[in-house]
């Protein structure tokens, strides 16, 4: 990198990607700054260096003032929201439609800043795995659909107006940051709280539901390799390795030292999915080929990375693997 510091600007900043890239890139000597919504809580996540500023992502004016003001080098729109069952015209909007008021403001105001959009393999929803760059998109939830609306104003921005845009088509990637409610985070904090005695049972929904899931942190790092290209292009960012709830549930037990997982296990309809779910493994060659990326932390260290986290937090260790 040259003398000059670069400026990055991250949208959903305080999120699992959002906090992970932010230290990624203040390592790297990035000054950092990233919107947060007005209402939130002020003491959550923050990090020394970064600058947080409250704007609302339907706010059109602000945030191309930002832009202006700020001229970022790389902006990296990370901000979504989690469309399940009662989802909104809101949440649609924030998935879908600001990128585009982002974009919009980048080709008036910082037409040199390159723009990386999250993705997610919820785009390809019924597709045939393997699904790769080349597969056609054929979404099956609202989510997928707003994701896939905002890949396209990406791209649309990136070949009508030559704007440096980049899409990550981003298979699920876990970590000790994840959110409660996602299932990965849900089983471990729940065998972190059963061995700390905190409560007897998880309730889950589909235990044969599948996932393609990697480790966040390296999810980040494509993210930024993709912004240092000489081209922009779009990017399949998976391991190729595809387990089952139920596995996710067996090892955790297992790593755990708990024996027949099977007796704290309750299976709730109300945490099942209401419409079909689509099988997702994804093939992440081109970035391995173009980015020098590929995915190291296997789905067993995920698993014991976020369970000893969760231990942690409770103050107990986890027993030594044999
Ligand atoms: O569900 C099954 C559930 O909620 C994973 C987001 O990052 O990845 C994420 O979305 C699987 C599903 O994540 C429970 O039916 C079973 O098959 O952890 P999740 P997600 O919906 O895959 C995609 C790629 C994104 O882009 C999203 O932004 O687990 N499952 N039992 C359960 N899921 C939950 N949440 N809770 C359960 O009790």
């Amino acid at each position: 990198m040259s003398n000059i510091q670069k400026k990055a600007f991250i949208t959903g900043i305080r999120g699992q990607d959002g906090s992970y890239l932010a230290e990624l890139l203040i390592s790297k000597g990035y000054s950092v700054s990233g919107v947060v919504k007005p209402e939130s809580d002020k003491s959550k996540s923050i990090l020394a260096g970064v600058d947080y500023i409250e704007c609302d992502l339907g706010d059109e004016e602000k945030l191309a003032l930002l832009i202006r003001e700020l001229k970022p080098d790389e902006i990296y729109n990370l901000a979504g929201r989690h469309m399940r069952g009662d989802s909104t015209c809101e949440d649609f909007s924030i998935n879908a439609y600001s990128p585009h008021i982002l974009l919009e403001a980048i080709r008036q105001f910082a037409p040199q800043a390159r723009f990386f959009q999250a993705g997610s393999s919820e785009m390809f929803g019924n597709a045939p795995p393997p699904q790769n760059e080349e597969t056609p998109f054929h979404p099956v939830s609202a989510y997928g659909v707003s994701k896939l609306s905002a890949f396209h104003f990406g791209r649309m921005f990136r070949e009508s107006y030559g704007l440096f845009v980049s899409n990550g088509i981003l298979f699920n990637h876990e970590s000790p940051r994840r959110g409660e409610g996602f299932v990965t985070r849900k089983i471990t904090l729940g065998v972190a709280e059963i061995l700390a005695g905190k409560r007897d049972t998880i309730s889950l929904g589909n235990l044969d539901a599948k996932r393609d899931w990697g480790y966040a942190p390296e999810y980040v790092e494509a993210m930024w390799k993709m912004l240092q290209q000489p081209e922009p292009d779009d990017y399949v960012i998976a391991t190729g390795e595809v387990h089952t709830v139920k596995e996710f549930v067996e090892e955790c037990f297992r790593i755990g030292g708990i024996d027949n997982w099977e007796k704290y296990v309750v299976i709730d309809s109300q945490y099942a999915r209401q419409s079909r779910e689509s099988v997702c493994k994804g093939n992440h060659t081109k970035a391995k080929k173009n980015l020098g990326w590929e995915p190291h932390v296997t789905f067993n260290e995920l698993i014991r990375i976020m369970l000893e986290a969760d231990r942690e937090r409770m103050g107990v260790k986890l027993r030594e693997e044999k």
